[in-house]
């Protein structure tokens, strides 16, 4: 017997590319369901490219009991209103949003990373996935760790629109459009125009002057991967479709090599090495959409501080920064706690 899995927010870039990844996956799954916000209630969704349809059922009465594990991406608001309803049903809630990522009895995972943090699940029946620039950057980092121990990491992000949504995609299709045979571009969803632009801002402002997509990678960062690791970020939308790009400095406790940073990568769970020092021979975020993998090029000395390394990071945003992630933490679930086989 297998499991009967929700993906709630299935009409969304986050909750199609949930169906897409279990289906790929193949996932052991008996029953798939598609659960959606009211005004989506009867819409078909793909089930992945197995041409399979799945008709979205309205979340207000959607009844959580049976049903093993959802995978939520319905945003924080459908998050604290219906998790926490799945989770006493009996149901393991994955949440794609930030709402109980902090929350000490909340686990939040990478597979790659802190698989062993995830049997802290059952007190709360809810486990977090985190933000999307977050899991990239973690899933490079730990290797490194493990190495050469991390004392400080400085990151920047080119952050791409689908991080808000079909809406930000939209916006950047309408202004590229609208720009190039002369009309207004409205700016709608984000602050400023996007395209052809890029904006030093993601989600809302914090006191201090930073975003809280900047704290977010600190603090998500330290709990995944350690507490003790200081992190510093500035975070910039840039008009590019799908895939998430970060400029990476971290500084280490010991010596590490650019070289043995490669040889290490190249053997890193959930990574791919592309680094050949020639034109091109770096990847894009163009070139990884679509795929799992978080994809590492231009490693090199940083030769203005002790035991500094650079790197350039791009992966999917969808992908290992939400919709695969969280299938992953889904089959990590199976794995050490469910075990039930199709
Ligand atoms: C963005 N990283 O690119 C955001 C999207 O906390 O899950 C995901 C926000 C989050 O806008």
């Amino acid at each position: 017997m297998g499991y009967r899995v929700a993906v709630v927010g299935a009409t969304g870039n986050v909750g199609r590319e949930m169906l897409a990844c279990l289906a790929e996956r193949e996932f052991p799954a008996d029953e798939i369901a598609a659960v959606a916000s009211p005004r989506s209630q009867g819409m078909e969704v793909e089930f992945g490219e197995t041409g399979k349809m799945l008709k979205c059922q309205n979340i207000e009465h959607f009844d959580f009991s049976g049903w093993d594990i959802a995978l939520f991406a319905a945003g924080s608001g459908p998050a604290k209103e219906y998790a926490p309803k799945a989770a006493k049903a009996g149901c393991t809630v994955i949440d794609n949003s930030s709402l109980f990522r902090m929350d000490p009895d909340v686990p939040l995972i990478v597979p790659e990373v802190n698989p062993e943090a995830i049997d802290g699940y059952l007190a709360r029946n809810i486990i977090a996935n985190p933000n999307c620039s977050t899991a990239q950057l973690v899933v490079a980092l730990k290797p490194l760790h493990d190495a050469a121990t991390i004392k400080r990491v400085v990151v920047s992000t080119y952050q791409s629109v689908s991080g808000a949504g079909k809406e930000g995609m939209d916006e950047l299709f309408n202004q590229s459009r609208d720009i190039f045979v002369g009309d207004t571009a409205d700016a709608k969803k984000f602050t400023k125009q996007i395209a052809f632009n890029v904006i030093p801002h993601i989600d809302v402002f914090l006191d201090d002057g930073s975003t809280k997509e900047e704290w977010k990678m600190m603090v998500e960062t330290k709990k995944i991967l350690d507490p003790k690791i200081k992190l510093t970020a500035t975070c910039v939308r840039v008009p590019v479709f799908v895939g998430h790009s970060e400029a990476v400095h971290i500084e280490f406790e010991n010596e590490i090599s650019a070289k043995e940073a490669q040889n290490i990568l190249r053997e890193a769970p959930g990574i791919m090495l592309v680094d050949k020092r020639e034109d091109g021979g770096y990847v894009t975020p163009v070139e990884c959409v679509g795929d799992g993998a978080t994809f590492i090029s231009r490693v090199r000395e940083d030769p203005t501080v002790e035991n500094g390394l650079i790197l350039w990071c791009v992966s999917d945003n969808l992908r290992k920064g939400a919709a695969l992630n969280a299938v992953q933490i889904a089959e990590l679930l199976g794995r050490r706690h469910l075990q039930k086989a199709a």
